[in-house]
């Protein structure tokens, strides 16, 4: 770069008023020590010696004809503003020419912002202006501006493309560019470093090649084309493991799977040609969906083989476990899952109050496709947990694998924005899109974020961009719907025999070196399929547990000595010195004062409170999150005080003397599927812990559907996944309308089977408190199984409800309640009546409306737990009744709804001969409850009419 001396004018004319102040102060600094001072003004003042004061340097100016005397050259100064400006434009638009793009497929961007005459910069005009007067980073090798712009246009057009400037804090914003600017993020690697990435790279490469010929046209999802993952994961794994990350958790979903499972969880290659070997189909194994692909691979635990990164360094030897979670074929709904893994790992629950988190101590890692990334909803929920306190895990490393193609589907139809990861950008994300060919810069990208993660505890994401080797899998032919794409494809050098060939060039390497690795690793890939090939007794995967069937037990121990209920229920309403409670809701809990009393009444929250203080008093840590959770929905909760005064926050069970352990309470984001997702990972990865997730309302549990279909409902079958993830889902019909009725009860029903979970429905605080309290005596035991909740809504606050502290002192959990003051006279009774929750009430305050009835031919029974089914419970009780003609089930749901299709066959089964089983409920509907408050009380009266009058049936019509 050549710059004609003679056009410089002096420089120091272009400084007036506070610069030139600023500049002389940094001169006299200079003088005294000329390191003292930024390398750029040390360059200005060597090259342009003292600045000079105004008059003079006016006059000079005024000498060469630039300027006018007395007046600012004004000229020179929108030079000056330009170049920062187009300085600033190179940090936010240089990504437009990136060199990201390994096929050379994209149509050029309008990159017209990055060049000097957009904004009437010429050479010469920016070679008037010093380096480090337009950037502050300029190296020292930069002259002047214009050199300057062409190494900062360099830095960031090249293999990495940079988009920082949504990153609203300015700290990290300088950070960031700093490392761009000043490569300080990245030593270059050392040349064995690049050999071991090169081999690596063969490593990888050769798998999948191997495969390809020998299990030919099965599916494996290769990651050919974005073979740099694997050592990006490498990287960031050590680098987390040596930050003190004993924790490193992995989601990922099919693409490229198979590689990472094999070389970064070390998942033997033995086992997968198994896999491979063994399959029973060979054209769909594996599928998306199978075993094979979506199976995780977790070290430390008995029945897989470890995936242990051990690594000693200057003396001191760390050890950290690597879990690739199980993933459904659903993509992207792993990534809660993932980021749940990750905060149990980071927290202490040993000790009571909130468990202490240390964010070190794990990190997370989740692989997206570009198009699931853009396209699917729970990308941008998971993304929102990035700093909320209750979620956040210091930051999660997401790595698009991007293949520019989802399926068949081209990024023009599947996403609106111009990159795949652009969503993050609303999360202030930091972005990189780094190119695959560019396995160096892949490592740059990988190093780059992990230092931000370890500095700043926030997520970052890279966009790997590369290209996808083969069709969608390896049976499909990619050409006929991307013919161009894949013209391109089949003459593309693969990456490692590219990186071979550039070290090659360095002089790094000889030109024999990548075919020498070749070699090596097929030999010893070979070698391994013998083994195997011959090897029958080889099982393709390891022995899952059956899910086991039996009912759960419900006589666990649950009761609590009534003195230690006293002395907690003292302690619950203590709380510090100078605290104010909100004079209202203090009036509320201080009536919990006496409720232990012989003539008092536990209600529904207050039971639950009671029930978490004695589970943590046991040393069981809690952690329940949901919308509103630390005061619930319907305000009976309220465990979070907030100072009237001061707004100050204060858990009661944070200071309660007998607690044990943790108790973790957070509202959470308006999120269903990602916070069930992530509740259900915090549950699985901490068993010991009773971990409770709250609907706002029973039916907006819908919304996580996928979470429930495949991991709550099947993750213990698929998997052996344990979990004891409590859902409360408020349910009952009010009035309300349509909506917030009900939680879908038929949903968990129908899904229900091998004993996968527990579906119930109460009626009384101290069953809930037994069920809490059996919950959480469950986890880590054979019996550990989520449970659904029908929670109740009006019945919060029912004196009906409300139960005596003897009842929490005594007894346990039943499963079916016989309603008191029927069914004495067992020959007398004609119909039984199941039914369950609130119409169980509902029931009963209609019997108490008629006191002088004769209702000896009625029994009615509420099924409590209604999966597993007590089959046994309510058949004793049916036996006993030896008139016995009409079993019917009544509720308040929709015939197609609720419990009917369940309760049928299962009542059939149970009715004693020459019973009839039949139904009393509303019928058939499209939607779960009438939108007029009249309609519903009719409707709900005419059930309950039905249901008391004797043949009854015989006269009502409620429709099929
Ligand atoms: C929720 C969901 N919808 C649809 C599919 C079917 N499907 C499997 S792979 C795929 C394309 C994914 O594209 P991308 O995210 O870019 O990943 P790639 O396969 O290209 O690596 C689709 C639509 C799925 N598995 N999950």
């Amino acid at each position: 770069m050549t710059i004609d001396e003679s056009n410089r004018p002096s420089l120091w004319q272009s400084y007036y008023g506070p610069n030139l102040g600023y500049v002389q102060e940094q001169y006299e600094k200079y003088k005294q020590d000329p390191n003292s001072v930024d390398e750029g003004y040390r360059a200005l003042f060597e090259q342009h010696g003292e600045p000079v004061a105004p008059a003079a340097a006016l006059g000079q100016a005024a000498d060469n004809g630039t300027s006018t005397p007395g007046k600012v050259d004004t000229n020179l100064l929108k030079k000056a503003v330009a170049a920062e400006r187009l300085v600033w434009n190179i940090r936010t638009y240089g990504h437009l020419a990136a060199d990201i793009d390994p096929l050379g497929l994209s149509t050029p961007s309008d990159v017209r912002l990055l060049d000097p005459q957009e904004y009437g910069l010429g050479q010469r005009d920016l070679a008037q202006l010093p380096a480090s007067l337009i950037w502050e980073n300029a190296p020292e090798e930069a002259r002047d501006g214009w050199e300057a712009i062409q190494i900062l246009r360099q830095k960031y057009t090249g293999p990495i493309a940079y988009e920082f400037s949504h990153v609203h804090d300015e700290k990290e914003r300088n950070w960031l560019n700093r490392q761009v600017e000043t490569n300080s993020s990245s030593q270059a690697l050392s040349n064995e470093e690049k050999l071991e990435l090169l081999h690596r790279l063969v490593e990888v490469e050769q798998f999948e090649e191997f495969l390809h010929k020998t299990f030919v046209g099965q599916k494996r999802f290769s990651i050919e084309g974005n073979d740099a993952l694997v050592p990006m994961l490498d990287t960031i794994v050590r680098i987390a493991a040596r930050g003190g990350a004993r924790h490193v958790l992995m989601g990922m979903a099919h693409r490229g799977r198979l590689n990472v499972l094999a070389h970064v969880l070390n998942k033997p290659y033995g086992k997968i040609f198994s896999e491979f070997q063994h399959s029973p189909n060979k054209d769909m194994m594996p599928s998306e969906g199978s075993m094979g692909i979506n199976f995780g691979w977790t070290g430390d635990v008995k029945y897989h083989l470890g995936a242990r990164y051990s690594m000693t360094e200057e003396g001191q030897s760390f050890e950290t476990r690597l879990t690739l979670a199980n993933n459904p074929s659903h993509l992207e709904y792993v990534n809660p899952v993932v980021e749940g893994f990750t905060r149990a790992a980071q927290d202490d629950r040993s000790e009571k109050g909130y468990p202490r988190q240390d964010k070190d101590k794990a990190a997370a890692i989740i692989m997206h496709g570009d198009a699931a990334f853009a396209g699917e909803g729970i990308v941008a929920e998971t993304l929102n947990f990035n700093q909320l306190p209750g979620f956040q895990n210091g930051g999660t490393i997401h790595i698009i694998v991007n293949n520019r193609l989802g399926f068949t589907t081209d990024s023009k139809d599947s996403r609106s924005t111009h990159y795949a990861s652009d969503l993050a950008k609303g999360y202030e994300i930091p972005v990189v899109h780094v190119n695959a060919d560019d396995p160096e810069a892949c490592l740059r990208a990988a190093e780059m974020a992990m230092q931000y993660r370890n500095l700043f505890k926030k997520d970052f994401l890279i966009d790997l961009i590369g290209y996808r080797r083969y069709g969608h899998n390896e049976a499909d032919d990619p050409e006929t719907t991307q013919p161009l794409m894949y013209g391109k494809v089949k003459n593309h050098t693969r990456v490692a025999s590219l990186y071979g060939q550039k070290l090659a060039e360095r002089g790094v390497a000889d030109s024999q070196q990548y075919e020498k690795y070749k070699n090596e690793v097929q030999d010893s890939l070979k070698a391994i399929y013998e083994e195997v090939k011959n090897d029958d007794s080889q099982q393709a995967f390891g022995p899952i547990n059956p899910a086991g069937e039996g009912a759960a037990k419900a006589s666990t121990q649950t009761a609590v000595p009534a003195d230690l209920l006293m002395k907690i229920n003292q302690g619950l309403l203590t709380w510090p010195e100078n605290f104010s409670v909100y004079p209202k809701l203090q009036r509320i809990l201080e009536r919990r004062t006496n409720a232990l009393a012989p003539d008092g009444k536990v209600d529904w929250g207050h039971a639950e409170t009671l029930a978490f203080a004695t589970i943590l008093a046991e040393g069981k840590p809690i952690r329940i999150t949901g919308q509103d959770a630390e005061r619930a929905t319907f305000a009976h909760r309220n465990l979070v005080l907030h100072d009237a005064k001061t707004g100050e926050e204060f858990c009661p069970l944070h200071r309660l003397p007998e607690a044990k352990a943790s108790f973790a309470v957070h509202n959470s984001p308006l999120s269903e599927a990602a916070v069930i997702g992530f509740e259900y990972g915090y549950n699985v990865h901490a068993p010991e812990t009773l971990v409770i997730w709250e609907a706002q309302y029973g039916d907006f549990v819908n919304a996580g559907q996928v979470l429930i279909d495949q991991f709550i409902s099947a993750g213990r079958s698929k998997w052996t996944q344990k979990s004891s993830l409590m859902m409360l889902l408020p349910h009952g019909y009010e009035g309300m309308g349509p909506e917030h009725s009900s939680a879908r009860p038929e949903r968990f029903l129908q899904l229900a089977g091998e004993n996968n979970f527990t579906v119930a429905n109460l009626t009384s605080a101290s069953q809930y408190f037994h069920l809490l309290r059996r919950q959480a005596l469950s986890t880590e035991t054979e019996e550990a199984r989520p449970l659904v909740v029908m929670a109740p809504k009006s019945l919060i606050r029912n004196p009906r409800v409300a139960s005596a502290a003897t009842e929490l002192s005594e007894g346990s959990f039943k499963l079916i309640v016989e309603q008191q003051g029927l069914g004495d006279k067992k020959e007398a009774v004609e119909r039984v009546i199941l039914c369950t929750g609130k119409v169980a009430v509902d029931l009963e305050e209609a019997l108490d409306k008629e006191k002088d009835t004769d209702f000896s031919w009625l029994h009615i029974i509420r099924v409590e737990q209604l999966y597993p089914f007590p089959k046994e419970e309510i058949s004793k009780i049916l036996s006993g009744f030896t008139n016995l003609q009409e079993v019917i089930w009544v509720q308040e749901e929709p015939k197609n709804m609720g419990y009917w299709t369940y309760m049928d066959s299962r009542l059939r089964e149970v009715a004693p001969a020459g019973s009839n089983v039949s139904y009393i409920g509303r019928p058939e509907r499209s939607s779960p409850a009438s939108g007029y408050q009249h309609v519903h009380a009719i409707e709900q009266q005419r059930i309950l009419t039905s249901a008391l009058k004797p043949n009854s049936l015989k006269n009502i019509s409620l429709g099929r």
